[in-house]
């Protein structure tokens, strides 16, 4: 029994009519001022491109030098290695960049980038992010926001006019990783921590989290975490999650939101570029759930072993939210077995991606890109539905598509 409509025109209209809800970015408003990015120089410059770039630099230039180059001279560098050089741009992030290029009306194959900056000159942010949120189908846009950052914390002290688009997101690792690290930054925010963990410091932090998540509105507190991240373990981060995150998780009602199996600075000189992954322990996943049944976790994990034990923790314990393809898995091959195996063994229960973008214009083709892999996966799971019997309507797929594309039931 094959269904009275074509499914996978079906599945292009839900997501052409139903505006993405992107669950975690780098995005913020023109209102934040410098931490607004976009245009020819952000885009080229993005760490993706310049650790790829790093790997075909011309022989008399070493990363160090590129390194202290202004963003447009390493603008200029990579386009010329990456676009114009010997070689075809057929990497997700350098094709990202022809995708962006093809969708603002520019011709990608030049060789410089003279037009892009021209054009992008002539941008004002307002009309420039209405643009690249339209263009793009996003609606929401979750940011990552950290009090602790020298440029961001003043801004929300101070107060800017918020974009309703732009969502706030309390995220921790400055705040809690490598502690007693952090100690001297949270005293001079007026949190009376010490270094040795105890109930005070504890209670301490706490109120740093729930300051913060008023004064931003947070609507989920966020952390990254290495591979060996452990649970239990007398471990300062293990302990501070257990005692501050997850109980004020509980609390206010708010997702804990972990990002897991990031290895920091493996190659310092490739600066925000220098980071890797490795697999994590996913039966510290099983206890910290087990720990805190009440608390909504949403999970993406880095490494691509990790994904298919997810799925399986997942069905184990409703309170965890796989969420996107994260990083270096938000690559076409990759989303396609994740997307696969998640609708396979979690139904639609599950957030099939997120961006990541850091600089706006990203959207236009982090989005577009995803969406050529994952529409496909969402026609032959409802193909086979119908195979097998379901008689499957336009307005199933529609909703299934507005759930998990519009924060999965965990996000609003
Ligand atoms: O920690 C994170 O949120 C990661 O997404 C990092 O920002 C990483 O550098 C990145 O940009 N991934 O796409
Ligand atoms: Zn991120």
């Amino acid at each position: 029994m094959s269904s009275n409509f074509n499914i996978a025109e079906a599945v292009e209209n839900a997501f052409q009519n139903h505006a993405i809800v992107d669950i975690h970015t780098h995005l913020y408003p023109h209102q934040m001022g410098p931490l607004y990015l976009a245009g020819p120089d952000e885009l080229i410059t993005y760490h993706y491109l310049k650790a790829e770039c790093s790997r075909q630099l011309p022989a008399d230039m070493s990363v160090d030098a590129f390194n202290t180059m202004s963003k447009p001279e390493q603008a200029d560098i990579i386009w010329k290695t990456l676009f114009v050089g010997n070689s075809s741009p057929v990497s997700e992030a350098q094709r990202g960049i022809v995708t962006v290029m093809k969708c603002l009306g520019l011709s990608p194959r030049v060789d410089d980038l003279s037009e892009f900056r021209t054009f992008y000159n002539d941008q004002n942010p307002e009309d420039y992010t209405n643009m690249v949120l339209k263009e793009s189908g996003v609606g929401k846009v979750y940011m990552t926001n950290d009090p602790m950052d020298d440029t961001e914390g003043p801004m929300w002290n101070n107060g800017f006019e918020m974009d309703p688009r732009f969502k706030a997101v309390l995220r921790l690792d400055s705040a809690l990783i490598h502690w007693p690290g952090p100690v001297e930054n949270l005293q001079a925010m007026g949190y009376d921590v010490e270094a040795d963990l105890s109930e005070k410091t504890y209670s301490e932090l706490r109120r740093y989290l729930h300051d913060w998540c008023d004064k931003m509105d947070a609507q989920y507190m966020a952390i990254s975490l290495p591979p060996d991240f452990a649970y239990p373990s007398e471990d300062s981060i293990t302990q501070l999650m257990k005692n501050v995150v997850y109980p004020t998780a509980q609390e206010r009602g708010i997702p804990s939101a972990m990002m897991i199996g990031v290895t920091r600075q493996v190659n310092p000189v490739l600066r925000d570029g220098g980071d890797s992954l490795g697999k994590w322990n996913i039966t510290c996943l099983e206890n910290i759930a087990r720990d805190f049944p009440d608390v909504p976790f949403l999970i993406t994990l880095l490494s691509r072993e990790n994904q298919h034990e997810l799925c399986v923790t997942a069905r184990k314990f409703p309170n965890i939210m796989p969420f996107g393809c994260w990083w270096f898995l938000n690559n076409p091959s990759v989303i396609q077995e994740i997307t696969s195996e998640r609708f396979e063994l979690l139904g639609t229960s599950f957030i099939p991606q997120h961006s990541d973008a850091r600089i706006l214009d990203q959207l236009l083709y982090k989005w577009t890109h995803s969406i050529q892999v994952i529409a496909p996966v969402f026609a032959q799971k409802y193909e086979a539905l119908s195979q097998a019997g379901w008689p499957l309507t336009e307005a199933d797929i529609q909703r299934d598509v507005a759930t998990m594309f519009g924060g999965g039931n965990v996000l609003n």
